[in-house]
């Protein structure tokens, strides 16, 4: 595990491109989207296990027993187990596909075609092969890959697909221009398409909502200045500001140029009165429809933006410029996640120059974000997934305390988090609005040096868990104080509601969500408690003090109080608890009922009857539970087609909550024995993952994780002789 650590990049065979590119072909039949758009991870799979020197998934039985002679729940969790740490990769995390956005993509070829930056011909090709794979029927995108249509979607990875090598005349292209020409054209694109497009040079900045770079200028303590924004919302402001006050163009080939009448079908590209397009959205995109309070500043913006005093506008740029140089090197040019990944490289090439050492560095790391699976190679929606599946694989693994036979493995997993912990704060944290991150567990790794609240929780859980097992790593146990740190975090971002955000510790007022600028998302403008969040914090904070009672006792204790009072208020009437990181009921009342399991006071017994029953009134025929992302759109459960990973889910709730219907848990945990396939795999199905309410996201080793969590629940609680239970 070397200073790398969980690092990921994908590369082509150097023996042979031509190879390489065949099998990238879009007529390969192994994944077929029209069935399910979801590729089952096969190319890492197959190669973390014929590494391994075991057989390729889908092959022959682990354990030479198929599904049929597995008698117990016990046999279903060995083979559930040894699949799971099959998967693991040699420096001891495990990594999978993390893609589903579709506005991810378009960003990294935009910005790689106006930086000159060269993907080589493999990339290009696996990337096109994705597009090709994912487009619909109709020739559109969605803004994810389980969605309909949308302008965003079709108008960026159109204009992806053409630069990456599409032919204009070929039947996709056309079908999908005729999807453009019906809706209008791509003038009606979200404000983040606007700004890609403008800078690719095939929409005219006159078009965009005013983003001057004087915002950084104005005192913090106005509640509107973004750094009291969510980080993910500042992180994209902030280089969008800076293209925006360098009307940044890329340079005008002929193929931009026949963008400029390809994404806008029958129109004049000339004629287009780009100033009463700042404000048109395709109603397919809208999520969050812009209020009166935000075409109010958009028009005083819009009116400062005729007089920007020059000498402003130039402090403005370099004091964005100033921030977009210590995220850079904050992040180890990783940057916080994929969208300010490609736009702040831009920004770079812009005011450092290609050759800058700067944007080298940025270029080292643009294949962190490249995923290749059967469908094609995505950019991820983060730089890996990489603690966060870890801290899960090692819990569920230990949760049955059946970690004896896979000890090397836990070890492994171990030693990696103990080299994913982010050791100290990270330069220029005042002088650059960041939080504390000495001591926390960043969701994919140390490099990225953006912890979150949860994932430091869970690496703190899945590292006391191993050591409590006798599984550290190479290196030992971690050194108390490195737990004190994570504590000492944990304790710093809790919200003044009592619950847990993601990153920082909320810093506005939800009214701020009234000037929401991403039409296409919910609730990302300040840093809101949550569910899952304040859980996994309640649940981390208890189990460190198991350990070390003596450390910061009271605050620790108070803290859970408070947590647990805004858990209490989260259940909705029906019994339910949304969850906004996952799909998504199923998800919420996991976490809610661990959170008042840890907390263990008698009066909550009526918030875990409530649960049980509204989980048990969604229970399918079959035994499991599934639900669609449209729960976390609607609010309301959204049954799927099938039953899915969310059967984990639920049945760990129910078991957590001492679910008094047996009958109904072990049903479900027939489900699951059911359709785990012979080597121990579980099948993927829909998406599981979500985020900024609308967007589905995946998660391939969820279908792993889960139901060896579950079924190592069950076997515990309801103790091992008891677990045998036919299949
Ligand atoms: C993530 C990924 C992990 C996720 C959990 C840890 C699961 C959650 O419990 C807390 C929130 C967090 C950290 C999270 C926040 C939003 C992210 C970063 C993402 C879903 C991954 C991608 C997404 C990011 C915002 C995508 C880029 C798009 C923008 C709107 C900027």
């Amino acid at each position: 595990v070397g200073p790398l650590a969980g690092r990921q990049t994908w590369r082509p065979h150097a023996r042979d491109d031509e190879d390489t590119l065949r099998a990238f072909e879009p007529e390969d039949k192994a994944f077929n989207p029209v069935k399910n758009p979801h590729a089952a991870d096969k190319l890492l799979r197959y190669q973390m296990r014929t590494q391994k020197g075991l057989p390729a998934p889908g092959t022959t039985p682990s354990r030479g027993a198929a599904a049929a002679a597995r008698a117990t729940v016990v046999d279903a969790l060995r083979d559930g187990i040894d699949h799971l740490v099959s998967l693991q990769t040699p420096d001891g995390h495990w990594a999978g596909d993390y893609g589903g956005p579709f506005f991810l993509l378009p960003g990294f070829v935009i910005m790689a075609y106006v930086t000159a930056v060269d993907l080589g011909a493999p990339t290009r090709s696996a990337l096109l092969t994705y597009l090709r794979n994912h487009q619909q029927a109709d020739g559109s995108w969605g803004l994810h890959l389980e969605g309909p249509g949308t302008m965003l979607g079709t108008a960026l990875n159109y204009a992806a697909a053409r630069l990456l090598g599409m032919a204009k005349d070929e039947p996709a292209a056309a079908l999908s221009r005729s999807w453009l020409k019906a809706q209008g054209g791509a003038v009606s694109i979200p404000a983040w398409g606007k700004v890609w497009l403008s800078v690719l040079g095939a929409y005219d900045w006159e078009g965009v909502n005013p983003v001057p770079p004087e915002l950084w200028l104005l005192p913090t303590w106005l509640p509107f200045h973004p750094a009291n924004f969510w980080c993910h919302a500042r992180m994209v402001a902030l280089p969008m500001t800076a293209l925006y006050g360098a009307r940044f163009i890329g340079p005008l080939s002929p193929l931009v140029t026949s963008l400029r009448s390809e994404l806008y079908p029958g129109t004049d590209y000339a004629s287009i009165r780009w100033a009463d397009h700042r404000l048109n959205i395709c109603p397919l995109d809208l999520y969050s429809p812009h209020t009166p309070l935000f075409k109010l500043v958009s028009w005083v913006l819009g009116a400062y933006e005729r007089v920007a005093v020059p000498f402003l506008r130039r402090a403005g740029m370099a004091a964005a410029q100033a921030y977009l140089d210590a995220e850079d090197l904050q992040s180890n040019y990783v940057c916080i996640g994929p969208v300010n990944k490609a736009f702040n490289m831009v920004c770079c090439f812009a005011f450092h120059g290609p050759d800058s050492a700067l944007f080298r560095k940025h270029v080292a790391r643009v294949r962190d974000y490249l995923y290749v699976c059967e469908d094609g190679m995505r950019v991820q929606g983060y730089g890996g997934s990489q603690l966060w599946d870890t801290s899960f694989a090692v819990q569920a693994v230990c949760e049955a305390g059946m970690g004896a036979s896979v000890a090397p493995q836990l070890r492994r997993a171990h030693a990696f988090i103990d080299a994913s912990q982010v050791r100290d704060d990270v330069p220029l944290t005042k002088e650059f609005h960041r939080d504390t991150a000495r001591g926390g567990w960043t969701f994919s790794t140390a490099d990225n040096a953006w912890p979150v609240a949860d994932c430091t929780c869970e690496g703190m859980r899945a590292s006391l868990a191993l050591e409590a097992g006798g599984f550290a790593g190479e290196d030992g146990e971690l050194a108390a104080n490195r737990y004190f740190a994570a504590v000492n975090l944990v304790l710093a971002y809790q919200n003044a509601d009592g619950g847990w955000p993601t990153y920082e510790r909320e810093r506005g007022g939800s009214w701020l969500e009234s000037l929401n600028p991403a039409e296409v998302f919910g609730d990302i403008m300040i840093d809101y408690s949550y569910i899952e969040l304040t859980s996994a914090c309640i649940q981390g904070l208890a189990e460190f003090q198991g350990r070390f009672p003596g450390h910061r006792a009271a605050q620790i204790s108070k803290a859970i109080d408070r947590g647990m009072a805004f858990i209490r208020r989260q259940q909705r009437p029906d019994g339910s608890w949304y969850g906004s990181w996952a799909v998504c009921f199923t998800y919420g009342a996991w976490f809610a009922v661990e959170a008042i399991r840890t907390a263990g006071n008698a009066d909550d017994a009526a918030l875990l009857d409530r649960t049980c029953a509204f989980l048990l009134s969604k229970q399918r025929d079959d035994g499991g539970w599934g639900e669609t992302y449209l729960s976390c759109l609607k609010k309301e459960y959204c049954d799927a087609p099938s039953s899915n990973v969310q059967t984990a889910w639920a049945l760990l709730a129910l078991i957590g909550a001492q679910c008094p219907d047996r009958d109904a848990v072990a049903r479900g945990v027939r489900f699951l024995l059911a359709s785990q396939t012979k080597d121990g795999d579980f099948p993927q199905q829909q998406t599981v993952g979500i985020f900024n309410r609308s967007c589905g996201i995946s998660y391939s080793n969820y279908r792993n994780i889960f139901p060896v969590w579950a079924l190592g629940a069950y076997a515990r609680r309801y103790d091992f002789q008891d677990a045998t239970l036919v299949g």
